[in-house]
């Protein structure tokens, strides 16, 4: 996989065998199948991560520790997906500088609800960005564009993501064959 190398030189990191720059967070194991979908577009987009558990609830100090220590590990964004009384976004803004983006993993009773309102209800000066119930895609596509501004070739990666989104929904054939004239490079400036 091809590398992230920083703006002006510094440290460099690659998928496999160098350090994680972005921390993917669960609050269980059971979150996995959502957040291996995050971790999926990261490695499409060759952006370095880590997957693991941190609980705010069964594993506090754990939470405290990976908040503290991230900065200093390498990690430049978090993402952070929690069910039910979902804390592990919040409670991990509260403790770092770093941006996080709150996952809310869709619940049993509640479909999910539940964790969107204990993610995005972030008291001012603590923000989360909270994408939708389920939105691991998101999240991922999302750090990538934090990191754009740092590292060009994710730039580069994530206008290509796009551009081939955009081709892919155009050449479907339920797009129908005039929709490519709709384009915005090719519309025309609409007189008022
Ligand atoms: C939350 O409780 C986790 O994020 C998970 O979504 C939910 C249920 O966890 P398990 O009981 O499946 O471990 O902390």
């Amino acid at each position: 996989m091809p590398e992230t190398s920083k703006r002006g030189g510094s440290p460099r990191s690659k998928r496999g065998g160098s350090r994680p720059i972005v921390g993917v967070l669960g609050g269980s194991k059971s979150d996995f199948p959502i957040l291996e979908k995050a971790v999926a577009i990261l490695n499409e987009l060759g952006i370095a991560n880590e997957l693991i558990v941190v609980s705010a609830h069964r594993t506090p100090d754990r939470l405290f520790a990976y908040a503290e220590e991230a900065d200093a590990r390498g990690i430049e964004v978090i993402i952070a997906g929690a069910g039910g009384a979902a804390h592990l976004p919040g409670m991990l803004a509260a403790k770092t500088h770093l941006p996080i983006i709150g996952i809310p993993i869709p619940t049993e009773h509640l479909r999910g609800l539940d964790s969107l309102l204990s993610i995005v209800q972030m008291p001012r000066g603590i923000p989360v960005a909270t994408v939708a119930i389920g939105g691991a895609e998101n999240a991922g596509l999302l750090a990538a564009q934090i990191l754009a501004g740092r590292y060009p070739e994710v730039a580069v990666r994530v206008k290509s993501f796009r551009h081939a989104q955009t081709t892919h929904v155009l050449q479907s054939p339920e797009a129908g064959g005039s929709v490519a004239d709709c384009t915005p490079s090719l519309r025309q400036p609409r007189r008022l």
